[in-house]
């Protein structure tokens, strides 16, 4: 079949590391993108070993690496949304902010991941956060911190909406474009999205559950697909809060610790008629004609 039969959707890039549980990280990014209707590329900037117990090492790729992975996917395509995650060193921020400015008018979400919430490996280390606040803040479209990432890079120590809401402001100070304090860890979880000009505030309700992994990510993600989409900044920040829930609210344990999010949560809330979607229709393709006797 000829490749341009049909049009692609939107091209997203997540630049991560890769977490074989696949809760977080690569996997997850690439799961949202692909239940946002977008089409998920990934370069992978550090392999984990890890369990949903938590992070036992870090294997972070090469820059030299790194740096070729992304020359090789954007010599090759157009990329309507990046979305960068685990970056493991300051050598692989740098090579990112370099990229960044080689790719024009990409939507850049940048979460800036430092350590993993399950505990264990530092998944950047301390001269990373450095270059990645001088760096990468003012090269993203938006940045998308929870509220320990949002005290590092503002300085304030977040207890309510009201500090998250200055360090929003102290991110944006400091360079960013835009900022959305993800308030997932707070007693009640409201995200604050400040773009420079106006503050808004994305209610919550705590869901009672283990299976949290990766929602950060996720959300982060989402974000990026819907800004592939091309959709405002407030409108996907709204769709992919209410995408996270509902992966939240039909998540699963998958092993002995925290457990999934159910990413295609919407595929089985309405299972496709068996024979309908997938399966070739009598008449459609040769394979489906009755043997003839
Ligand atoms: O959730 C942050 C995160 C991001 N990326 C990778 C991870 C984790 C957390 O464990 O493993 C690869």
């Amino acid at each position: 079949m000829p490749n341009h039969f049909h049009s692609a959707p939107p091209i997203v890039l997540t630049i991560a590391g890769f977490d074989p549980t696949c809760g977080a990280g690569a996997a997850a990014d690439l799961k949202t993108f692909a239940a946002q209707n977008c089409y998920g590329v990934a370069v992978i900037a550090a392999l984990t070993v890890q369990s949903t117990q938590g992070v036992k090492s870090t294997h972070i790729t090469p820059a030299a690496t790194l740096r070729a992975q992304l020359d090789a996917i954007a010599e090759d395509m157009r990329l309507a949304a990046i979305k960068i995650g685990m970056l493991g060193n300051r050598a692989n921020v740098m090579v990112v902010a370099e990229f960044l400015d080689r790719v024009k008018n990409v939507n850049v979400v940048l979460d800036p991941v430092v350590k993993p919430s399950l505990g264990g490996a530092d998944l950047l280390d301390a001269g990373g956060v450095r270059c990645l606040t001088e760096e990468l803040l003012r090269r993203a479209t938006v940045v998308t911190p929870n509220v320990a990432e949002a005290e590092l890079l503002s300085g304030i120590e977040i207890r309510d909406v009201a500090a998250m809401e200055a360090a929003a402001r102290k991110i944006v100070e400091r360079g960013a474009r835009a900022v959305i304090v993800k308030g997932g860890h707070m007693e009640k979880p409201v995200d604050v999205l400040f773009d420079g000009n106006e503050v808004l505030a994305l209610g919550g309700e705590h869901i009672r559950t283990q299976n949290t992994h990766g929602s950060g990510c996720t959300f982060a993600a989402a974000v990026a697909a819907q800004l592939a989409c091309g959709r405002s900044l407030s409108e996907s920040a709204t769709l992919a809060k209410a995408y996270v829930t509902k992966a939240i609210e039909n998540g699963f344990a998958i092993g002995k610790g925290l457990g999934s999010l159910d990413h295609f949560y919407r595929a089985r809330q309405e299972p496709p008629t068996r024979g309908v979607h997938e399966v070739p229709q009598h008449g459609m393709h040769p394979a489906a004609e009755p043997a003839t006797r």
